[in-house]
């Protein structure tokens, strides 16, 4: 009989992830955390199953049919079976209502992010519409539209599924893409006063959900991102209609295949003014720094669900003698990448606390720190997912190649999280216009203050040091400047979450458990410092002198 090798396999993703164990012992009160981790178990028992499910079925994609059989338009998309139970899991589990929930007041956001975080994966990206779903019920309360809030938070926040509703996000156009200002969509208003949107949206995650938030131009109104406002869109009419929506294709994406991303046309569509009739980044910015936090933890859940499966597999498969977990140079490859995890994870949870905090009060500290913190903490940790996937993929060898061991999927998978929600370039460039010209000696101090004393914190004096000089270097050079974002943003996302692994490393440390230091010492030993000093003259004679 020939060699047969076991696959991997999940444990119950609550109770075999130490990481999430001792955040949950060191962030939430006992009773918070009792009340809690029944719930949380039921997502990590689900999130094994399906991960064996899924390797037991062909995978399933989204189908559209654009045409009945006489010849009617009628456009409509069958979701997959993983889909068509998350209506019944997020009412069940409240992945959206639990951060908008009265009873926790700041802690919310922490409840929510750790449901959502053991869901993610096992999710099939329906994690991407509650995203947005959230991050318009955020987006409807700031902006104080009672009739709209009314409305649609009912449906947004349900814990019946019968009465959940998902939105959709629609920003993304064909000239306006990250540069949203291009945006063609036009609002204009009907014979009855009613305003109707006529455009073409080019990416739209969420068409199969009830309602969506998007950016129209007022007809009469000027050029540019400020004249755009924000509107209001139900899909489908009281009869199950289309709302004067028509749409044109599903895309053929590298992952997140199950996901029924759309391109479609509006065709005077109704909407309504969410707000006055202009503005509407600054009034879609709330949706924006939601689903840009929950890119962050559905990134660390990739991480999570990498690093589970590299493990198992180290511990099953043989080598050269002995079990890969054995090898010296896997075992050190692999603390390598948990390490890096370890990091992000105490970055992406603080910013979900911080966000709690923010919603209920919070000081103007906590808000200037949370506005810099998210686009940081979206870019880096969309990074390091595919870093993450990508070497998972070569753990398991050529089996990480083949399609059907369901590692691959976990790369193509993560690759969204750079570039939804804002590219790596652009959320850096938006950490700059956070930071200011004079946030950054607040930032600085806000994270030694987290820090305790000890190599992290020398690592970290002298990397924000180095990074301050750097900024004061460029502050009067604004091409200089965005040329050297990217490098500047990561290293203050790695500084951010040195600090709080070294926070909590100092917490589980007095209980007995090593693990996290181990995991500090390998970090700070990666170094802190992206800085990047590349000459603008040589970016220059290498771009404009024919090369590549
Ligand atoms: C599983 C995980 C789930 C994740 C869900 C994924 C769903 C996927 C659906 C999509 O991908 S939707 C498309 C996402 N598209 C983007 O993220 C667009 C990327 N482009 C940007 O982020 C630009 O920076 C942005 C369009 C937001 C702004 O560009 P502009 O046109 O140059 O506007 P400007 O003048 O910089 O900002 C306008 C106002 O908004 C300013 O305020 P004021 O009017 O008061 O001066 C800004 O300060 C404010 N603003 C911009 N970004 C902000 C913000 N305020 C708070 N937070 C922010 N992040």
């Amino acid at each position: 009989m020939d060699f047969l090798q076991s696959p991997p396999l999940l444990r119950n993703t609550f109770d075999s992830d130490a990481t999430l164990q001792s955040y949950i012992a060191r962030a939430l009160p006992a009773d918070v955390a009792g009340a809690i981790r029944h719930d949380l178990f039921e997502l990590g028992a689900y999130a094994a199953q399906a991960w064996l499910d899924a390797r037991s079925r062909a995978p399933q994609t989204p189908q559209l049919t654009q045409w009945n059989a006489w010849g009617e338009r009628i456009d409509r998309i069958e979701t997959t079976a993983t889909w068509q139970r998350g209506a019944a899991l997020t009412a069940r589990y409240g992945f959206v209502a639990a951060g908008h929930e009265a009873h926790l007041g700041a802690l919310a956001r922490v409840d929510q992010f750790l449901r959502v975080y053991l869901y993610h994966v096992a999710s099939e990206f329906h994690s991407c519409p509650l995203a947005m779903s959230d991050g318009a019920a955020t987006a409807l309360e700031a902006s104080g539209h009672r009739a709209l809030c009314e409305r649609a938070l009912p449906h947004l926040l349900a814990r019946d599924a019968t009465h959940l509703w998902l939105s959709g996000q629609w920003m993304t156009e064909t000239a306006g893409g990250s540069d949203v200002g291009h945006t063609g969509t036009i609002a204009r208003r009907d014979a009855d006063g009613r305003w109707r949107l006529h455009g073409r949206k080019w990416f739209t995650s969420a068409v199969v959900g009830e309602m969506a938030l998007t950016l129209a131009r007022p007809e009469g109104a000027g050029d540019g991102a400020d004249a755009l406002a924000l509107f209001y869109v139900e899909t489908c009419d009281a009869n199950g209609a289309w709302n004067g929506i028509r749409i044109d294709r599903l895309k053929d994406k590298l992952g997140t295949r199950e996901l029924p991303t759309a391109e479609i046309h509006l065709e005077g569509a109704l909407a309504q003014p969410v707000g006055e009739l202009a503005h509407g980044v600054r009034a879609i910015a709330p949706m924006l720094n939601v689903t840009r936090t929950w890119n962050a933890v559905c990134a660390v859940a990739t991480m999570r669900r990498c690093l589970d499966l590299a493990f198992d597999y180290a511990r099953r498969r043989r080598a050269f003698g002995r079990a890969l977990v054995e090898q010296p140079l896997h075992r050190a490859t692999l603390a390598g990448l948990a390490a890096e995890f370890e990091a992000a994870f105490q970055l992406v949870f603080f910013v979900a606390e911080l966000l709690g905090r923010c919603e209920h009060g919070g000081d103007a500290d906590d808000k200037r720190l949370l506005r810099v913190l998210t686009p940081l903490a979206k870019l880096w940790t969309g990074k390091l997912a595919v870093r993450i996937a990508s070497e998972t993929c070569e753990a398991f060898g050529g089996a990480g190649y083949i399609e059907d061991t369901g590692i691959p999927q976990l790369l193509r998978d993560a690759q969204v999280f750079p570039i939804w929600e804002g590219t790596t370039n652009v959320l850096a460039l938006d950490a700059l216009r956070a930071l200011g010209k004079d946030g950054f000696d607040s930032l600085s101090a806000r994270l030694q203050d987290l820090c305790p004393n000890g190599t992290a914190s020398e690592a970290l004096r002298t990397t924000l040091a180095a990074a301050q000089s750097w900024f004061a270097a460029h502050a009067g050079d604004r091409a200089a400047l965005e040329a050297g974002a990217r490098g500047f943003a990561v290293t203050l996302a790695r500084c951010a979450a040195a600090a709080l692994l070294a926070r909590h490393a100092a917490w589980v440390r007095e209980r007995g458990d090593v693990r996290t230091d181990a995991a500090l010492s390998i970090f700070t030993g990666h170094g802190l410092s992206r800085l990047d000093a590349t000459p603008m003259d040589a970016v220059a004679r290498l771009i404009d002198n024919g090369a590549p």
